[in-house]
């Protein structure tokens, strides 16, 4: 579902879309507009800049959190 085989992925009728960030946007304008609101571009722009900075904080959040919950070993440098 995901063009790069990652989770999450999402399926709502014909619409199939991956990336956390794009499945929220999707849902809220579909199923809750006031959550993110096209015709507020500056509301829109505040979600947008936390959402993508999302993307970056992720990076270094996975190295940390996915070995806490056993889904790869703890690189050395956060062992110490
Ligand atoms: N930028 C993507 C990141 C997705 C991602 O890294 N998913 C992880 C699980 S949380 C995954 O599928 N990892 C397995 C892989 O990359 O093969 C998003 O926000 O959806």
């Amino acid at each position: 579902m995901h063009a790069y085989g990652q989770m999450p992925g999402m399926t709502d009728g014909d619409v199939k879309i991956g990336e956390s960030t794009a499945i929220l946007r999707y849902v809220a304008m579909k199923y809750n507009q006031s959550a993110y609101p096209v015709d507020d571009e500056a509301r829109c722009g505040r979600i947008d800049y936390a959402c993508d900075s999302w993307s970056r904080v992720y990076k270094a959040f996975s190295k940390v959190v996915y070995p806490i919950f056993g889904f790869m070993p703890m690189r050395a440098r956060f062992l110490a």
